[in-house]
C-alpha cells in the first residue's frame, strides 16, 4: 500500500525522522535542492506536517503562518516538537479544521529543573565562580560573596504545568510563591495577582514560564522590571519574545534590577552583544528540555501523535485551540 506523504520542513531529531519514515513517505524539505519547486508540487495534496522551532533545526525556520496553512488545502495535522507552538498560527489552523499537536508533560520536570538551576546560578553566581577558579584567581583570594535565595519571594508568570513544577521546587527551597496569569486557579495554593506589575512589586524573583506569541509579546517591559526592583532577578525559560530585551538590557546596565538568567532570546540563536558582555547575568543556549531522555520522549510523542492521527484514532496531545474530537467542520 502506498504510504501517505508527510512534510518535515525543518530537521527534527533522528528519532522523529526514523519513527515517521516507517509509516510515511517523509519529505525532508531542508534536504531538497529546490524546496520551492517541491512545495509547489506537494502542497495541493499534503495532509500531514511535522515541525519544530528552529532551535533543533540548525537555524532553518519554517513558521506555519496563516499563509502557509492556506497553501496546503488538504492539511489535517501539524505535529510540533515542543510544548511551545508559537512557531505555528494555531488560530489559522483551527479556522481550517487543522489539528495542531505539541509535546506537553514529557518535558515538564526537565524544564523546571533547568529553571531552578538557572535561578541558583544567577543568585549564587556559580558559573562566575567556576570561571574564577579556572582563571587561577582563587589562589590570590576567595570568590566575592553573593546574593542569597534565603527569604525571597518568587512570582511565577504563567502557572501552567511547568510553572507549577517550578513552584513546587521553590517551596522545597523555602521560597514564598505567588503567581500571575489570565485567571486565578482554584487548586493553586499560592496568592494570585491579577496585575503583573503588582506581583513584580511584591516579589524579588520573576520566573517567566508563560507561552510565547502575540498575547505575551514584551509582557515584561521597563515598568515591570522597575517594579521588580534593584534586588530583583528575572529568569526566563519561556520565549524571548515575552521580554522587552532592550528594556531588560537597560535595567541590567543601570542596576535597576540585580540580574537575569535567560534560556531564551528574542532573536535566538543570536544573543545581544550587550548581554554577552555582562558578567553578572547567566545565559543558556535554550537548553530547557535538552537532555537525551526528555528529547527522546518528546520525539516519541511527535511520532505517536502523527501515527495515531493518520490511523484515524485522533491526536494524543492536541493544543487548546484545536481540541479533539470537537473540531470545527473543515473549511475545504
Ligand atoms: C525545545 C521548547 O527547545 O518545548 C518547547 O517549547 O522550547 C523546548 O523544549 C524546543 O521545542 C525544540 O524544538
Amino acid at each position: 500500500m502506498a504510504q501517505d506523504d508527510l512534510l518535515m520542513p525543518v530537521p527534527l531529531p533522528p528519532l522523529v525522522q526514523e519513527g515517521l519514515a516507517k509509516s510515511f513517505n517523509l519529505i525532508k524539505l531542508w534536504e531538497e535542492r529546490d524546496p520551492e519547486a517541491v512545495l509547489a508540487a506537494i502542497a495541493p495534496r499534503m495532509r500531514f506536517i511535522a515541525t519544530g522551532v528552529p532551535i533543533l533545526a540548525d537555524g532553518v525556520s519554517y513558521p506555519i503562518s496563516a499563509a502557509v496553512v492556506a497553501r496546503f488545502p488538504k492539511l489535517e495535522l501539524v505535529a510540533n516538537l515542543g510544548v511551545g507552538y508559537d512557531n505555528i498560527d494555531a488560530g489559522a489552523c483551527a479556522a481550517r479544521g487543522v489539528i495542531v499537536t505539541n509535546t506537553p508533560d514529557v518535558l515538564t520536570e526537565e524544564t523546571a529543573d533547568t529553571a531552578f538551576g538557572l535561578l541558583l546560578c544567577v543568585i549564587r553566581q556559580f558559573p562566575q565562580a567556576d570561571r574564577y577558579l579556572r582563571e587561577g584567581k582563587w589562589l590570590k583570594t576567595g570568590f566575592p560573596l553573593t546574593a542569597s535565595l534565603r527569604g525571597r519571594t518568587m512570582g511565577i508568570v504563567g502557572l501552567g504545568r511547568i510553572g507549577r513544577a517550578i513552584a513546587r521546587r521553590g517551596e522545597a527551597f523555602g521560597l514564598k510563591i505567588a503567581y500571575h496569569g489570565r485567571t486565578a486557579q482554584a487548586d493553586a495554593p499560592w496568592p494570585f495577582y491579577e496585575r503583573l506589575e503588582d506581583m513584580a512589586r511584591a516579589c524579588d524573583i520573576l520566573m517567566v514560564s508563560t507561552p510565547g506569541g502575540p498575547a505575551t509579546r514584551n509582557l515584561i517591559d521597563a515598568k515591570i522590571l522597575d517594579a521588580l526592583g534593584p534586588q530583583g532577578v528575572l529568569i526566563n525559560i519561556a520565549r524571548g519574545s515575552v521580554v522587552d530585551e532592550p528594556a531588560l538590557i537597560a535595567a541590567l546596565r543601570e542596576g535597576r534590577i540585580l540580574s537575569a538568567g535567560l534560556d531564551v532570546f528574542a532573536g535566538e540563536p543570536e544573543v545581544p552583544a550587550e548581554l554577552i558582555a555582562m558578567d553578572h547575568v547567566v545565559l543558556l543556549p535554550h537548553v530547557g528540555s535538552a537532555s537525551h531522555a526528555t528529547r527522546d520522549a518528546m520525539s516519541a510523542l511527535v511520532v505517536d501523535n502523527a501515527l495515531s492521527f493518520a490511523a484515524g484514532r485522533g491526536p494524543l496531545t492536541p493544543v487548546a485551540e484545536t481540541p479533539w474530537p470537537s473540531r470545527p467542520e473543515k473549511a475545504h
